[in-house]
């Protein structure tokens, strides 16, 4: 009987378990045998082993993660050998201070991979191209192209690739969506988590090279003396792959750690302070990339607490770093309580000050105006400080679209920044061109993500969330790249390579941002959603501890219409971008539909270019992109034969949430806007089942304490 039944016990559990379940942890670095045996033997012929002449650090890690990666895709040992010596059909990892490709000399991190006498040769001109090398050359043979004969070169566009973590001291994360922190400051710097390693490979897998690692709104903790060791543990494991940290620091931070009496940045002992803190972060680690700061923003102190300006507080701190090799990234996030028009505080206060930045100065600018929306016009900074290098900083974590909970793949929202056109120096002066620097030459350039990364076993809650962190290093590295493309990659490496389902994916996500935009802020609506937490719809929102706090303030509803008047009979903010630009934009009969209420306060009745008028158009996109999460439903069961289990169940059950979730901003918008339209829902869609209140109270439970 014992017998019979431990058999039953073992037939089921080989039933239900036909292979490990997958749990995220190893992102799109899966490394799984190819199943194909024909398939395999392709590869096996061309990457028999992995030699490694050089031996850095950065180098030992490019071979370690080859033979790991090829070793686990190729179904067996994959060595590492010292030299080639006369063995062929392996591959060559080689520094060569002369690289080039196509004629072209390399940057100091982009790569060539070639054939040479049957073996593939990886190099560039610093063992850091060879480790972006070595991913791409895994990336190959994980989406399963040919590696014979491969001739692949690529150079970064933009010099640091930044991850910006909330990260709080105490191990929270602000606006963050997947656990904790992944940093366990109590444990440093004795004991190295595992998964900082981990971390660092898929960093580096995508080109990432720089990592701050706090909050903006930044404890002065981090640069104590007991601190800069724990920082400089973490980055002792991050170097050998590529990257560099840096620290967003609180302004305060010399009266708070070093008892002055005062943060003035033009104070003798101020500076001073700032330079020697300089000087112990570089003994500490000698590559520390340099200081992030938000001053004078959402309450944090900055130099406009003495009668400075944000130049002033930028430079000094440059000046501090002096001779070391850092940079300052001074974020141009700031708005004032008070002003008609939020929109155009950052330019007010930030253009006024080009050509004032020390040469290792770079503002840091949100994608938008506002505040990471679902779409945003692009901000008007870009394009208007010449003198000034300027960060990109998307948010990667989805604060504002739909936390971990909704499916939002952002590739083609990144894009759509990088591509705007500013017009700055005539046609093509791309954001994508300001950033890397060539359309105002500038030597230094920069992007920064938010990261969306936690303590979750899978890093970013949602599964998806993965495919964001991928999207923002591949698009940093090169923004010619199309987020269709990325994602289809990213699918092959991480979910699926069934080329059907790869199809059936890779089309959800790039369907995914623009149903998101649907169901909450369709034709260019913004900041009406949930208060604080950011969660939710709550367009009646009217009163809250600052009026651009407010949905109202941002939607302007009333009797006549719906929509920021922002043209010269408005707050008049589009003035502040280029000619060609207002043109796009100005005119409510010609502005593309998905920035009409950015722009224009437009009347229910007024007919737009779909034939609708504008009350029709709003409730018919609320309620199609409701019904578009069935469709990403669908097409995720479509998929599921191709998929892992317990991962097709993670997301399945996500997209059941975001179904209702889209059908409460579906149901608050239009039931509120209406009772500004009066106006019938249109045909052929039913009116919602419960009442304004009813949803007002549902989404008034998440702002309960
Ligand atoms: C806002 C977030 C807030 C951040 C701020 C920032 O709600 O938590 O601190 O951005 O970027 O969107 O500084």
């Amino acid at each position: 009987m014992l017998l019979r039944n431990v058999f039953l016990l073992l037939l089921c559990l080989v039933a239900v378990s036909p292979s490990r379940a997958d749990d995220g942890y190893r992102l799109w670095l899966k490394y799984d045998r190819i199943a194909n045996a024909a398939e395999r033997q392709g590869y096996v012929r061309v990457a028999q082993f992995v030699a490694s002449p050089g031996n850095t650090p950065v180098l030992r890690a490019a071979s370690a993660e080859l033979t790991r990666g090829l070793g686990g895709l190729l179904g067996q040992a994959v060595p590492a050998v010292p030299s080639a010596g006369s063995r062929t059909g392996g591959i060559v990892l080689r520094v060569d201070a002369q690289a080039s490709a196509a004629g072209q000399p390399l940057k100091a991190e982009g790569y060539r991979i070639f054939s040479e006498k049957n073996n593939l040769v990886i190099t560039g001109r610093t063992d850091r191209a060879v480790l972006y090398g070595a991913f791409a050359l895994l990336r190959q043979v994980q989406t399963r192209q040919p590696l014979a004969g491969l001739n692949l070169s690529s150079n970064p566009r933009i010099d640091f690739r930044m991850l910006n973590h909330w990260d709080n001291q105490n191990g929270t994360v602000e606006r963050g969506y997947a656990g904790s922190s992944i940093w366990k400051w109590y444990e440093l710097p004795e004991r190295l988590d595992p998964r900082y390693t981990d971390y660092a490979r898929a960093n580096a897998s995508i080109g990432i090279n720089g990592v701050v690692i706090n909050n903006v709104n930044a404890s002065a903790r981090y640069l104590s003396a007991e601190y800069i060791g724990k920082v400089a543990a973490l980055a002792g494991v991050l170097r050998p792959y590529g990257q560099r940290v840096y620290l967003s620091v609180f302004w305060a931070a010399p009266k708070v750690l070093g008892g002055l009496a005062t943060a003035d940045p033009l104070d003798p002992q101020v500076k001073q302070w700032w330079a020697a803190k300089s000087d112990e972060l570089y003994k500490a680690i000698p590559d520390f990339g340099g200081f992030l700061v938000k001053a004078n923003s959402e309450g944090e102190p900055g130099p406009q607490d003495y009668g400075r300006n944000h130049a002033d507080g930028a430079n000094m701190l440059a000046q501090a770093l002096g001779r070391h090799d850092g940079v300052v990234m001074w974020r141009a996030f700031v708005y004032k309580a008070g002003s008609d028009d939020r929109f155009k505080q950052a330019y007010e206060e930030f253009q006024p000050l080009d050509g004032k930045f020390d040469p290792k100065v770079l503002v840091q600018v949100k994608n938008g105006p506002i505040d990471f929306m679902a779409r945003e016009p692009f901000h008007p900074l870009f394009g208007a400080m010449p003198k000034t290098p300027l960060v990109l900083e998307v948010q990667l974590t989805q604060e504002y679209l739909g936390f971990a909970t909704h499916l939002v793949y952002l590739g083609p929202l990144i894009k759509e920044v990088l591509e705007s056109d500013t017009y700055a120096k005539g046609p093509g002066s791309t954001v994508a061109r300001v950033v890397d620097g060539s359309v105002d030459h500038h030597a230094l350039s920069a992007i920064a993500g938010v990261s969306n990364i936690g303590s979750d076993r899978n890093w970013t809650g949602h599964p998806v969330g993965q495919a964001n962190w991928y999207a923002f290093g591949r698009l940093a590295w090169d923004h010619e790249l199309s987020p269709a493309a990325i994602a289809r990659e990213w699918t092959r490496m991480t979910l699926t390579t069934e080329p059907a389902a790869v199809r059936t994916i890779a089309d959800m996500l790039g369907q995914s941002r623009s149903i998101y935009v649907r169901y909450t802020m369709p034709l260019g609506l913004h900041h009406i959603m949930g208060e604080s937490i950011h969660y939710g719809p709550q367009p009646w929102l009217a009163k809250a501890g600052r009026p651009d706090w407010t949905a109202v303030y941002y939607h302007k509803a009333d009797s006549i219409g719906l929509g920021f008047d922002r043209t010269a009979t408005g707050s008049n903010a589009l003035a502040l971008y280029k000619p060609e630009v207002q043109k796009q934009w100005g005119d409510a009969r010609t502005c593309p539909l998905n920035y009409l209420l950015w722009f224009h306060h437009v009347p229910w009745t007024q007919k737009l270019s779909t034939g609708r008028t504008l009350w029709n158009e709003l409730a018919t996109r609320y309620y199609t992109g409701a019904d578009s999460v069935l469709w990403l439903q669908k097409q995720w069961l479509a998929a599921r034969p191709a998929l892992d289990p317990a991962l097709y169940a993670d997301v399945a059950a996500r997209l059941q949430t975001q179904r209702k979730e889209a059908l409460w901003w579906r149901d608050a918008c239009v039931l509120y806007f209406q009772t500004f339209a009066r106006q019938p829902i249109p045909a052929p869609f039913a009116p919602p089942t419960r009442s304004l209140a009813d949803i007002k109270q549902l989404v008034q439970l998440y702002q309960l304490k």
